[in-house]
């Protein structure tokens, strides 16, 4: 072995340099993995190099939180039910400054390393936009220096892995904690007692709550670097443990059994992720899990803050807690309940704290996604908190009738008890009531937000109602994502943008230099090749690299509007064989995305789509014009790969409905174009590119609710539109399922069609032709690319983070 071990080796030197990195990964295979380094294999040597990079990481965070606990900060608690953080690796690296000398260090051992950094899995727990947003938020609290912690689970089972069988989505478990990973540090101390059940009594005057159950929380801590700044924050994500206390009591009785058993169904709260990002469920496991990551982070939260001030008087001074989404309201009650029930306080001064400290983002307008819970399963599970939500709603609803006296029908519409289908707590409610500041995602979802859900309380409460678009961290989806782009950009406008990314305005200086014209395309097509030999690879399927790459990229869901894409390529594939011999611009149409596992109809999309792709791809007449690959198994780091690759952006849902959406920015930033509605935080992309750079068609939110107020007959669309009619009609009669014509009867509805796919279709084909065109010019297209990207400055999630840093928060980035 010492042979492999130079002896100058101190396993504490910098890692300054490639010989320092090539010893270090030798010395963490030989003494961390046990592994002869003669041996190892490409998984062995990711594994030393998670070492390696996490020993440079371990002590700034160290650092960070000494610095932040004895200078007495103000901390953000950023509460989520998901994070989608993507692969840890390679983002460690480059926050550290030491990618390139760690790429060189594998070159010298004879390793690729951008194959060894795939070897690293890709914890999938999130469904999709929602966590993702929170992974690029804590990478941004960091690279921004705001003390903050991010909450959640640590599910055992993240995103299921789908698997395409027969043009169907399968689902299959994601076990990737079977591999072990070493990003997370157990915190044996950081235990909290999680009760269920049972009742509230009453003693001298104050309530306790006699619980049935009882679980413990347990603690598991991930490293969130900041870029190139020696900061570090905390992921702190609870895992269940079945309570030694309930355990003990059993096997005391001899009932050893029933112990076991009672572990074993502790243990699956936090087992597997809620797959479904469309609709709120209401099942008890669910709202057990929120309350479990909610009392876990309020009560570790509480004891942090007592042991720097031994009082709780000052909370709302030092401390700010965000809900993303409604997931962990709970919280609110949870708070309310440690302050009164076990430190004394009064409920008016409790629900005046709580109101200072909690903030929350709404993520969706959709009704089949807000949550409420039933008020019977509410009392059983958690009696004191229904409990204290009625203390809550009493103490608003007074202040309702005093600001608007004379008016029920406003109280009983904003009570946090909806009275009608039974009796259910509505968690949006409980948000808005608790918390100082409510904002939504993009300007556009802002508004809608006030003039829809939360309207009556924009009335109550004008003062609490805010915006902050989203944005995306430039390291992970540029700089990571990206090489080729970064270094094109760094070598003429320097590395700056990576934590300015307004920095890359100045690129707009040489949108029409032919040279860097050539060098963006050049790069461009690179990554083009690169995604093709992947699909090459993993599907069998051959792509032309120089064909136009156009991209939807989501989850499947009917607002988004999948069918709309599927409509378009069978148009297109049907107007080729009308005139084969016209000048068509060669495509490929690459689609990826997760359907909810319940969710019927965004199923049948992803099996229309890969009937779609089978037929056209076959068709030996299309000669290649047309491609069609759906790409299994959507993560992040396929969207890393995708992303750089991709020539147009679909942002495609029907106006009004996507809240802000993340992908468009992601597309943009590295080159892409857009061609969608005016939805979401398009809208805002649109303002800063410039009308000519990018593709705008389709109803607006005002068209869309004149056409439903009018009653909106999609038959009338077809009626009117022989071409679109062709189309429908040959989903209708079986030309992608010619073994079972009957399949896709019911998809494309001749009635219904609630997301108005038909009206908008000719406006989306007429556009799509635009892009063929404006593809042809490539001078013109590679300026509105260079437009696209150095325009994205404000998109980066820098940006969010410093508005929610002001306007939410009250925290100074550093
Ligand atoms: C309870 C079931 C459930 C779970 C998750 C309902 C709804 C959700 C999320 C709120 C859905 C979601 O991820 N929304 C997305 O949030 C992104 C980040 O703000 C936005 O960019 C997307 O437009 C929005 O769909």
């Amino acid at each position: 072995m010492s042979t492999f071990l130079s002896k100058e080796f101190n396993y504490r030197q910098p890692l300054a340099s490639v010989e320092a990195i090539k010893n270090a990964l030798v010395y963490k295979m030989i003494f961390m993995l046990g592994c002869d380094p003669r041996e190892a294999r490409p998984q062995n040597w990711m594994s030393a190099a998670q070492y390696v990079v996490r020993d440079l990481l371990a002590e700034n965070w160290l650092q960070t939180r000494r610095e932040q606990f004895d200078e007495k900060q103000r901390f953000v608690y950023y509460l989520s039910m998901e994070y989608l953080m993507g692969r840890t690796l390679s983002n460690a690296l480059i926050a550290s400054q030491v990618y390139d000398l760690m790429r060189e260090a594998f070159a010298g051992l004879d390793l690729d390393f951008d194959q060894i950094i795939t070897e690293e899995l890709d914890p999938g727990l999130g469904n999709g936009g929602l966590g993702r947003l929170a992974a690029c938020f804590l990478d941004s609290l960091a690279t921004l220096k705001i003390p903050a912690v991010g909450y959640g689970i640590r599910y055992e089972y993240g995103m299921f892995r789908q698997e395409i069988v027969d043009g169907q989505q399968v689902e299959q478990p994601d076990t990737w904690l079977e591999q072990g990973t070493p990003w997370d540090f157990v915190r044996p101390s950081k235990r909290y007692r999680i009760r269920f059940g049972g009742h509230v009594i009453e003693e001298g005057g104050q309530k306790k709550w006699r619980e049935a159950e009882e679980i413990v929380a347990l603690g598991y801590d991930e490293i969130i670097p900041g870029y190139d700044n020696g900061y570090a924050n905390t992921l702190r994500l609870w895992s269940t443990h079945a309570s030694d206390i309930f355990n003990l009591a059993s096997f005391n009785k001899g009932d050893y059994f029933a112990a076991i058993e009672k572990q074993n169904s502790s243990e699956n709260l936090s087992r597997v992720l809620y797959p479904d990002d469309s609709t709120a469920i209401g099942r008890e496991l669910r709202l057990k899990q929120e309350y479990f990551l909610c009392s876990a982070s309020l009560q570790d939260i509480l004891v942090r803050h007592l042991a720097s001030y031994k009082t709780l008087d000052n909370l709302a001074d030092k401390v700010a807690i965000h809900l993303n989404d409604t997931h962990p309201a709970l919280a609110i009650p949870e708070l309310l309940r440690l302050l009164i029930d076990e430190h004394g306080y009064a409920f008016k001064d409790a629900w005046s704290m709580a109101q200072a400290i909690f903030s929350y983002t709404n993520h969706t307008l959709m009704g089949e996604a807000l949550e409420t819970w039933p008020v019977d399963m509410l009392g059983y599970l958690l009696p004191r908190h229904l409990n204290l939500i009625f203390k809550m709603n009493k103490a608003f609803l007074e202040e309702v009738r005093q600001k608007f006296p004379d008016d029920e029908d406003l109280v009983r519409r904003v009570s946090l008890i909806e009275e009608h289908n039974g009796r259910n707590v509505r968690m949006a409610w409980v948000a808005v009531v608790g918390s100082h500041k409510i904002n939504g995602v993009a300007k556009i979802h802002s508004q809608l937000m006030v003039q829809s859900i939360f309207a009556d309380f924009a009335r109550i409460f004008p003062e609490r109602f805010t915006n902050v678009t989203n944005g995306v961290t430039p390291r992970r989806w540029m700089a990571l994502a990206n090489r080729g782009l970064s270094a094109l950009i760094d070598e003429k406008i320097g590395r700056g943008w990576r934590k300015n990314l307004a920095e890359l305005n100045a690129l707009m200086q040489w949108q029409h230099d032919e040279a860097f014209q050539q060098a963006l395309a050049e790069i461009k097509l690179e990554n083009k090749r690169e995604l093709a030999a992947y699909i090459e690879q993993s599907l069998g399927i051959t792509v032309n690299p120089e064909a136009l790459f156009d991209v939807q990229i989501k989850r499947i869901h009917e607002y988004k509007r999948q069918t709309m894409n599927v409509l378009h390529i069978i148009y297109r594939y049907q107007q080729i064989l009308k005139d084969p011999e016209a000048d068509w611009q060669p495509r490929v149409f690459l689609i990826a995305g997760k359907a909810a596992s319940a969710y019927h109809t965004a199923k049948e999309t992803i099996h229309l789509i890969n009937d779609v792709a089978e037929v056209i791809n076959n068709d030996l007449r299309i000669r290649d014009l047309i491609k069609v690959v759906f790409l299994p198994n959507y993560s992040v780091s396929l969207a890393q790969l995708i992303i750089p690759a991709a020539d147009l952006s679909e942002q495609i849902s029907l106006a009004g409905t996507e809240a802000s959406g993340t992908s468009n920015m992601k597309f943009a930033l590295n080159g892409a174009l857009t061609i969608g509605t005016l939805d979401g935080a398009t809208v805002e992309m649109r303002e800063v590119i410039g009308d000519e750079h990018l593709f705008i068609f389709g109803h607006t939110v005002e068209e869309v609710s004149a056409i439903r107020e009018q009653g909106y007959f999609p038959l009338d669309y077809l009626e009117r539109d022989s071409e679109l009619r062709e189309v429908v009609k040959s989903i209708n009669k079986g030309t992608f399922s010619p073994k079972e014509p009957g399949r896709y009867g019911h998809l494309i509805p001749a009635q219904g069609d609630y997301y108005q796919a038909l009206a908008d279709f000719r406006s989306y084909v007429d556009t799509q032709a635009l892009v063929d065109q404006h593809y042809r010019d490539q001078s013109a297209w590679r300026a509105s690319m260079v437009a696209n990207i150095a325009q994205m400055g404000y998109f980066s999630s820098d940006r969010s983070i410093r508005d929610y840093a002001d306007d939410i928060w009250h925290v100074t980035p550093q």
